[in-house]
């Protein structure tokens, strides 16, 4: 893992498979932090994808999300969806653009272009793997992101507080796709 200090780098987050890696290879700026969060779920890659794809849908499984409207589009690359923000955080509204949505690699991956929060140039790619062994039926979810760090706020701050909530997310995600798979 490699963090930018002066100049533009690239940034592969630690902990991802290696024959994934270039799908949460990111450029970091100098005053950007990167990292990625591993979520292994009971539940085969259909099951868990087909929550995951529906970025009209984030409230599904999020549940820092109080409401969602799609503003552009349906639900293909170029999507703008409008997030409302439940109470408590430091947050009221985001506005996030689909970038891609890749139905046979199992990829999708979103970009914050505006809204009333503190994780400006927010972006994400979000891959599934079928989980080896055992059979098949589980899947690992590896979700990377890259976001500026706030004014005020450290680099170490800011991963804490957003690795915190994309692990939120993906638990609740290997939640609600093992529901559906039962
Ligand atoms: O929604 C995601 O997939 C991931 C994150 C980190 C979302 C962050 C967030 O939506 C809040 C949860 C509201 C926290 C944004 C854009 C800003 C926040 O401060």
């Amino acid at each position: 893992h490699r963090e930018a200090e002066t100049e533009w780098e690239r940034c592969t987050a630690h902990e991802v498979p290696e024959a994934v890696a270039g799908h949460h290879e990111h450029a970091v700026g100098p005053n950007q932090c990167c990292s990625a969060v591993v979520q292994e779920v009971k539940a085969p890659v259909a099951a868990v994808w087909s929550v995951v794809r529906r970025f009209d849908q984030p409230q599904a499984y999020k549940r820092f999300v109080r409401s969602c409207d799609v503003v552009v589009g349906d639900g293909d690359v170029g999507t703008l969806r409008e997030v409302s923000v439940v109470s408590g955080l430091p947050a009221a509204n985001s506005t996030e653009r689909l970038e891609i949505l890749d139905d046979e690699r199992h990829v999708l991956s979103f970009r914050v272009i505006g809204g009333e929060h503190r994780l400006a140039n927010y972006r994400s790619v979000t891959t599934l793997h079928q989980d080896g062994g055992s059979g098949g039926g589980r899947t690992v979810v590896v979700e990377s992101y890259v976001v500026d760090v706030p004014p005020g706020n450290t680099t170490e701050e800011t991963r804490v507080f957003v690795d915190t909530i994309v692990r939120c997310n993906l638990q609740s995600l290997a939640r609600t796709a093992q529901g559906l798979f039962k």
